[in-house]
């Protein structure tokens, strides 16, 4: 039986991501039976509400300011649409709705009400209402949280040690002390990273144990597999292989094994086989819906095609196995 741990030794964790690969799904899927129902899914939107003309300089983000990417820059979107999105989102299954905007963090502005509006409207239709809006405040979260707001979504992406080869315009700390606000103020915490970018396993495991570190663990865990953008540094970099991102997710559900681990950016380059992989090795969430924030994502209907070939079933929102454990 797999306990919840917040201990786990880097060695240890190695051992486990370097597992024979059909011993380590196997592992996994163990695991995953242990805490959840293999056969449901659950379905997240996502939405950018602001996009582009980021201040940051992420090297993996077409939505950085210095990187001619080609986006189309966009402010705040107005509440009716976002709105009407979140609508269509849930009439297409989805139970969970994420907003993104390209802020390196909140300011408290006009902008800020019109986000706190959106969270209410969202939360009003009864979808767990997640939000991505960069660095935030102790009194912005609660701010959020008093709106509606169920999750915040933000990543620490990489090891400490590689983070600063990706980003240098704001550090490792500065990500934790935001997942700190957020957990303060009772919302649930999504936080994951990106494999792809030229980091070393052994910086794969250490984003992991950093995550499991976090006392409780992120309730939810994205793992995107890099989306080379022309334009940006990692433009050139060539796509992961499929068996790392297998990897990756079952060493996610060993050392997380109740959180929910999301198969996030990439699927778009993945066979259906390789996603079947994925879920058999843990993942157990997906982004529904024809784009993720500005690259494209397979076709809803596809999506429904392949859930329905492996026999998954949506998950219903707020779900108790995500319920929060506040410190
Ligand atoms: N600006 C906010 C922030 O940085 O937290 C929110 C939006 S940001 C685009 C959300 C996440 O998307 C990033 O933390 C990163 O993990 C992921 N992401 C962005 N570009 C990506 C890419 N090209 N491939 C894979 N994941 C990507
Ligand atoms: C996450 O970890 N992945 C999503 C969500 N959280 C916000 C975003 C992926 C973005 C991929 C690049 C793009 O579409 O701009
Ligand atoms: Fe800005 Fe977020 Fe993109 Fe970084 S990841 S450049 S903070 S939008």
């Amino acid at each position: 039986m797999q306990i919840v741990r917040y201990d786990w030794a880097e060695e240890e964790a190695l051992k486990i991501y370097n597992m024979p690969l059909l011993e380590l799904i196997y592992k996994a899927a163990t695991v995953h039976r242990q805490f959840h129902d293999p056969s449901e899914v659950q379905l997240s939107s996502l939405l950018s509400i602001k996009t582009g003309a980021c201040s940051e300089d992420c090297a993996y983000c077409p939505q950085a300011a210095r990187y001619s990417t080609g986006i189309k820059i966009e402010s705040l979107l107005p509440i009716e649409k976002v709105v009407e999105s979140a609508k269509n989102a849930k009439l297409n299954g989805s139970t969970r709705f994420c907003m993104g905007a390209a802020w390196r963090e909140i300011k408290d502005n006009d902008d800020f009400e019109n986000v706190l509006e959106m969270v209410k409207a969202v939360n009003d239709l009864g979808m767990e209402v997640c939000c991505t809006l960069g660095m935030l405040t102790e009194s912005q979260a609660r701010r959020l949280k008093e709106a509606g707001l169920y999750a915040y979504n933000h990543n620490i992406d990489t090891s400490e040690e590689f983070y600063e080869r990706i980003i240098t315009t704001r550090t490792f700390q500065d990500r934790l002390r935001t997942l700190e606000n957020v957990r303060k103020a009772g919302i649930t915490v999504c936080c994951g990273g990106i494999i792809g970018m030229g980091e070393s396993v052994k910086d794969r495991i250490k984003m992991l144990l950093t995550l499991s570190y976090l006392h409780p663990h992120p309730e939810s865990v994205p793992i995107n597999a890099l989306v080379p953008i022309k334009g940006t540094p990692l433009g050139n970099r060539g796509i992961i292989q499929v068996w790392e991102m297998v990897r990756m997710i079952a060493t996610a559900r060993i050392m997380l094994p109740k959180s929910m681990v999301r198969l996030s950016a990439g699927r778009l380059q993945m066979s259906k086989e390789a996603q079947a992989l994925c879920f058999l090795a843990g993942a157990n969430s997906i982004f529904a819906g024809d784009k993720l924030l500005t690259t494209p994502n397979p076709e809803f209907n596809d999506d429904m095609k392949m859930l329905n070939l492996f026999g998954l079933r949506t998950r219903k929102a707020f779900k108790e196995s995500e319920n929060l454990q506040i410190n």
